[in-house]
């Protein structure tokens, strides 16, 4: 391994526009001849880099880069596993010391308003401390068998892990899964996002610049059709790691399946929280305040549908909406309360959702309009929206909006309110409001999702494990079970004595 400089200097998107390529072998790669694309600042629609589109055979090359980083042994389960976990933490010293531009460049590559983003950033690096610290402490299990023979288990890597990542939280989510699966000795090949890809590729240095050998991580931009296409249809793959749509991922899964190289998906969700009318109303209207300035509603395990117990909707509404009138909406480097969405195009789609569930008959209590004016005209801005009045079937509450949109449904019985939540095809987060302890346990237990919150919206860190229920996805991230996941099991079993053989 190389030695770990204290900190870098990479060029920031600040400094104008100037082509990124992709990271393979240890160094960006740059050809004059490539396809570039624009890559925008979504607060006021500025060029901030062009990105390379990654070719198959740059794509091939990272693929035998990584493989060829586990055969020389400089990489993979030779390197002892506390020094893979001392590695891990100079990565995440090395992040933090570089988080002030990495949260900038997230936070311009994205638009999510930037203490968001330094807050990513340092999420980023817990993810490599966690996991470094958990290298060598997770072992196999030895096997009782009669006392002639021997059966014991090991955990090794998958090889050359595949990670397609989203748009909306790249960092973090770079951390998540590249982490982990540096940590069980797998090398990577990363594909961010094509409408964010800058700060993976600065990570990608970072890795390298705190002793990863070169190959161990490589970064391949371009587009999902071309470049993520290609790495998940290649050969070398021991392990593809999806994070994006349910349509994409189930195309995705099927190219891997061709090699039948394993998936693990996480696929958005369409999460409820459940208020009951005992509940303390302003811890609901704050997790319902976090799910539209959260990167404006453009998270995964953002809550989107708030099922309102019947006494007490009127008065859940009136706070609700009181308060996200007041949401100051404004370029994400001024750190408002809420940042533009991602793009023109997820800007239209959700306001899309809004004005269809209008027409379809719902009542738009506040927002859901395109922001303009005070320079926010070239940014895609919207005023988080609060519906009420939808039917339980209409499609803004069925499908993922991915966007700060609030459909607010009630309900009068507890299983009524079970059978709401439960009525999607998604399955990835739900919370519930009651101070009824025993209704909160009683109500988790029926809930169809990986993870549920009491009281408290998100609640908790790194070391819970995530994943979906139903078509949310496939596996589990974050916590002590994404070590088993980025590892598969192999079994030594034998005979220890000869002397009860013949001959
Ligand atoms: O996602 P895609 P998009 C949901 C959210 C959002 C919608 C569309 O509802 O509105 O998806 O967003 C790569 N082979 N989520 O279009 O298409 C692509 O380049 C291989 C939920 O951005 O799923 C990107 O890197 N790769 C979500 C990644 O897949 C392909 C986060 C995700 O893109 C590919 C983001 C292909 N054929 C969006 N096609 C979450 N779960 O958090 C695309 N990609």
């Amino acid at each position: 391994m190389t030695s770990a400089n204290s900190r870098r200097s990479t060029t920031s998107p600040l400094d104008g526009v100037r082509r990124r390529g992709a990271f393979v072998d240890g160094s960006e790669v740059v050809p004059a001849e490539g396809t570039y694309v624009p890559v925008e600042d979504p607060s006021s629609g500025k060029v901030l880099a062009e990105v390379l589109s990654s070719p198959a055979a740059l794509v091939d090359s990272a693929m035998t880069s990584a493989a060829r980083s586990l055969r020389s042994r400089e990489w993979g389960p030779s390197v002892s596993p506390y020094e893979r976990g001392r590695l891990l933490a100079r990565i995440a010293a090395l992040i933090r010391s570089n988080h002030e531009e990495l949260a900038l460049i997230e936070t311009l590559d994205t638009g999510k308003p930037i203490s968001q983003a330094k807050s990513d950033i340092a999420l980023t690096a817990t993810y490599f401390d966690f996991y470094g610290s958990l290298c060598d402490k997770i072992g196999g299990e030895s096997i009782p068998l009669p006392d002639t023979h021997f059966a014991f288990t090991v955990h090794e890597p998958y090889g050359v892990v595949g990670h397609i990542l989203p748009w909306n939280s790249p960092a973090s989510q770079f951390g998540r899964g590249v982490a982990p699966s540096l940590a069980c000795g797998n090398s990577v090949v990363v594909k961010p996002s094509e409408t964010a890809p800058l700060s993976t590729l600065y990570l990608a240095t970072l890795l390298h610049d705190a002793g990863l050998p070169k190959g161990a991580c490589n970064v391949v931009t371009g587009s999902g059709s071309s470049t993520g296409e290609t790495l998940a249809a290649h050969a070398t793959l021991g392990l593809l790691v999806f994070t994006g749509s349910v349509e994409t991922g189930a195309h995705v899964m099927g190219v891997a399946a061709a090699n039948i190289v394993p998936c693990k998906l996480e696929l958005g969700g369409k999460s409820a929280a459940l208020v009951f009318s005992d509940a303390r109303i302003n811890q609901a209207v704050a997790a319902a305040i976090t799910a539209v300035t959260r990167n404006a509603g453009q998270s995964c395990l953002a809550l989107s549908r708030f099922l309102v117990q019947r006494q007490i909707l009127d008065q859940f509404v009136e706070r609700l909406s009181e308060t996200i009138r007041r949401l100051v909406i404004r370029p994400a480097i001024e750190d408002p309360d809420v940042g533009p969405l991602v793009s023109r195009r997820q800007l239209e789609r959700v306001l899309d959702y809004v004005s269809r569930a209008g027409q379809d008959g719902a009542s738009i209590i506040c927002g859901g309009e395109r922001v303009r004016g005070l320079g926010l005209d070239s940014g895609y801005f919207m005023a988080p929206a609060v519906l009420t009045d939808v039917a339980p079937t209409a499609r803004v509450v069925k499908e993922e909006v991915f966007g700060p949109v609030l459909s607010i449904l009630p309900f009068d019985g507890e299983q009524e309110a079970i059978d709401l939540a439960n009525s999607t095809r998604y399955g990835l987060v739900s919370a519930v409001f009651t101070t009824d302890f025993a209704r909160a346990h009683r109500v988790a237990a029926r809930l169809e999702a990986g993870q549920v919150h009491v009281n408290d919206y998100p609640a908790g860190g790194v070391g819970l494990p995530f994943g979906g229920y139903k078509q949310s996805g496939i596996g589990r991230e974050k916590g002590v079970q994404a070590m088993a996941e980025y590892s598969q099991v192999k079994t030594i079993a034998g005979r220890i004595s000869m002397d009860d053989l013949d001959g």
